[in-house]
């Protein structure tokens, strides 16, 4: 009996992995936990049959698999993964899948925050100097396996890696890596910070001594790990310190240091991002495509026209003379911190999401006299609502709906103030991702 390969979720990882597996002539058994997932639709994306499972996995199934791709939302502690695992089937992630197809060179960019935004600049950089030929992928919405059969030996792929998609990595190695920053999220699922910090680290793991890795130096985990003789040579970045070797912001001007010897690159008012945690982004980006070999012209050039990208601290719309921004992106406290300390007047916050197991103390105890109110929405309403008290914050507001939030915060705002929605939680429960929940506030304020 000819074994299947089993790919696991039908959402774009696994309808992507599938369609790649198609290509290469070989047979797939596509899965969905979800029983009442809509097959038809998965069917159309799709040039070649696969055969439909849905529900529960079968022992049968099982004993047809030759190896399982598994999409990033699915945990290795299912059922399913765990009986695949005891049956001796091996997983894989989508990106260990598509990192087989790759013939160009790779560039892999993690961390908790910044990566959407370090990504994007990154690939606009990449795709300047190789006149197009090149590709931005991954976490940011366009699955690797769906672009990786157009690669060649000279174009380059871009990719944003969450937790999620370096968990089930064998032998991917990207020529250059960035961690950005680990700070706690997603530990509903990978348990502890160590763990998780364990998992965003992998992303060196296949690097040797003719690679990079671009850290965060004011990331006391990093800068352990970044010392602790890593294969990879180590480039630093800092939003905070002057370095000796690496690239960083003092004041309002962002330098590279070589040996002790600084050279100014450009200054803050000449780049269309605000925000530290945005020029530690491009420290990084500068970081990255340097160690990829493009000319530091070139680098700066896109820099400087480069614009926010959607859903992060994004200005939406000027409504009475209060600021409206769309932070959706904000899906962790520690993202959400970020949104308020771009924030320069009184601010109406919309927060609140599904419960991935965060704490929200830090967050709150940043609210100082920026928010003037928290509007809350989704299951974690409860708990945050708690961790204002304990902080003696006391203007908390529950919204059955994001649409009575926009309203309670266009009731109590003045000309001169701001609304931001950065909900430091998860959209899923009330909405099928961040983007859908951005993209409905942004209409929201729209029609305001
Ligand atoms: N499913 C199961 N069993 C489970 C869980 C899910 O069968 O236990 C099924 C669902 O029924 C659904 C499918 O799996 O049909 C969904 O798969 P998925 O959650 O992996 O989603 P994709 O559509 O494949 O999108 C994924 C990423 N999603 C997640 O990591 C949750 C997208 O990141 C990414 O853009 C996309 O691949 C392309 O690479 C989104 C995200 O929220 C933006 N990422 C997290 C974050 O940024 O914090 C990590």
């Amino acid at each position: 009996m000819s074994k299947k390969v089993l790919v696991a979720g039908m959402g774009m990882s696994g309808i992507q992995a599938a369609e790649l597996l198609l290509k290469q002539g070989r047979e797939v058994i596509l899965y969905d936990g979800n029983k009442d997932k809509d097959v038809s639709t998965v069917r159309e994306k799709l040039t070649g049959d696969v055969e439909f499972v849905l529900g529960d996995l079968t022992d049968d199934v099982i004993a047809r698999t030759e190896f399982c791709v598994i999409s990033p939302g699915i945990s290795l502690e299912v059922p399913f993964a765990v009986r695949l695992k005891d049956a001796g089937v091996e997983i894989l992630s989508e990106i260990e899948l598509a990192w087989l197809y790759e013939k160009g060179t790779v560039v892999g960019i993690t961390g908790t925050n910044g990566k959407t935004t370090t990504t994007t600049l990154v690939g606009d950089i990449i795709r300047t100097w190789k006149n197009g030929n090149a590709f931005t992928v991954g976490n940011i919405g366009t699955p690797y396996a769906e672009e990786v059969l157009k690669s060649n030996a000279d174009s380059v792929s871009t990719i944003e890696l969450s937790s999620f998609q370096l968990e089930s990595i064998k032998t991917f190695h990207p020529h250059v890596s960035a961690i950005l920053n680990i700070t706690p999220d997603h530990l509903n699922r990978h348990h502890t910070m160590e763990c998780y910090a364990a998992v965003k680290e992998q992303i060196t793991m296949n690097q040797t001594e003719d690679d990079y890795v671009i850290l965060n130096h004011e990331d006391e985990r990093l800068r352990a790990f970044g010392e602790s003789g890593i294969r990879a040579n180590v480039i630093w970045f800092s939003g905070t310190q002057v370095l000796e070797n690496g690239y960083y912001l003092q004041g309002d001007t962002l330098y590279m240091a070589e040996n002790g010897k600084s050279e100014k690159l450009l200054s803050t008012d000449e780049v269309l991002l605000v925000g530290r945690c945005n020029y530690e982004n491009i420290l990084a980006a500068i970081g990255i495509t340097r160690a990829m070999g493009v000319p530091m012209e070139t680098i700066l050039e896109v820099v400087k026209n480069f614009h926010a990208v959607a859903h992060r601290i994004e200005f939406v719309k000027e409504v009475n003379g209060v600021r409206y921004y769309n932070d959706s992106k904000g899906t962790n406290p520690d993202a959400a911190i970020q949104g308020i300390r771009a924030m320069r007047s009184p601010t109406a916050v919309i927060g609140g999401g599904y419960d991935k197991g965060s704490e929200y103390d830090e967050w709150i105890a940043e609210f100082g006299t920026t928010v003037k109110e928290l509007v809350l929405i989704g299951q974690t309403a409860e708990k945050i609502a708690a961790c204002c008290k304990k902080h003696g914050f006391e203007n908390v507001i529950f919204a059955d709906s994001l649409e009575e939030a926009v309203e309670i915060c266009r009731r109590d705002t003045v000309p001169g103030e701001n609304v931001l929605l950065s909900p430091a939680c998860a959209s899923w429960g009330m909405f099928d991702n961040y983007e859908q929940r951005g993209d409905i506030f942004k209409e929201l304020v729209r029609r305001l």
